[in-house]
């Protein structure tokens, strides 16, 4: 992978593979909207993703496509040996055991798990780019990240996400869940 400057990771030594710290974040708004996101964390820790972190749940307010149900979100941090791209097919893998059907763009869906951060990574790929490209918009996407890592800045430029999510004005509504169920 070439990723020998990327701070971060380490090595695991017994398979000489590269790890990753990578922040992925959860989606979720159609069906047992917690019960789903549950089941694609577990999904991603049985194939090999360590948990090393995750926040609160939040209900948020939809971005994109107004009319919609609102989401739970939730962003995860997890120590990974896997590729950006294997680690990006064992989301879709996840989405699909969730029951995901081909959605529209921004829409509605039973689970989406985007990959938020991989390391000190910089990707940009037709179907995946590292950092999400959007992060710096999406309030449902900053207030869990800086639960977990409130002094987290862009390796990029060195501003705190803080910093950013202090300068967003979209109006949008981001809270704590408060309930079990979904
Ligand atoms: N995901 C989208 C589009 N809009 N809005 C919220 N609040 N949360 C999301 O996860 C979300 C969204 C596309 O993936
Ligand atoms: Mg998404
Ligand atoms: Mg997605």
């Amino acid at each position: 992978m070439g990723t020998g400057s990327m701070r971060g990771s380490r090595r695991d030594e017994a398979n000489n593979i590269e790890k990753a710290e990578a922040y992925l974040l959860f989606g979720s708004n159609l069906g047992d909207r917690r019960a789903l996101i549950e089941g694609g964390l577990s999904a991603l820790e049985q194939w090999g993703v360590e948990w090393a972190a995750r926040s609160s749940y939040y209900e948020t307010e939809p971005v994109g496509v107004e009319d919609q149900p609102w989401f739970l979100n939730l962003v995860a941090r997890g120590i990974v040996a896997l590729s950006p791209q294997s680690l990006l097919m064992l989301c879709k893998e996840a989405e699909a055991a969730a029951g995901r059907q081909k959605a529209i763009r921004f829409g509605p869906r039973r689970l989406d798990i985007d990959i938020l951060l991989y390391g000190r990574l910089e990707l940009d790929e037709p179907d995946l780019c590292i950092p999400h490209p959007r992060l710096h918009e999406r309030r449902f996407a900053l207030v869990p990240l800086l639960e977990i890592s409130p002094d987290l800045a862009d390796f990029r430029d060195g501003k705190p996400f803080a910093d950013i999510l202090c300068g967003l004005d979209d109006g949008k509504k981001v809270a704590k869940s408060t309930t079990r169920e979904s």
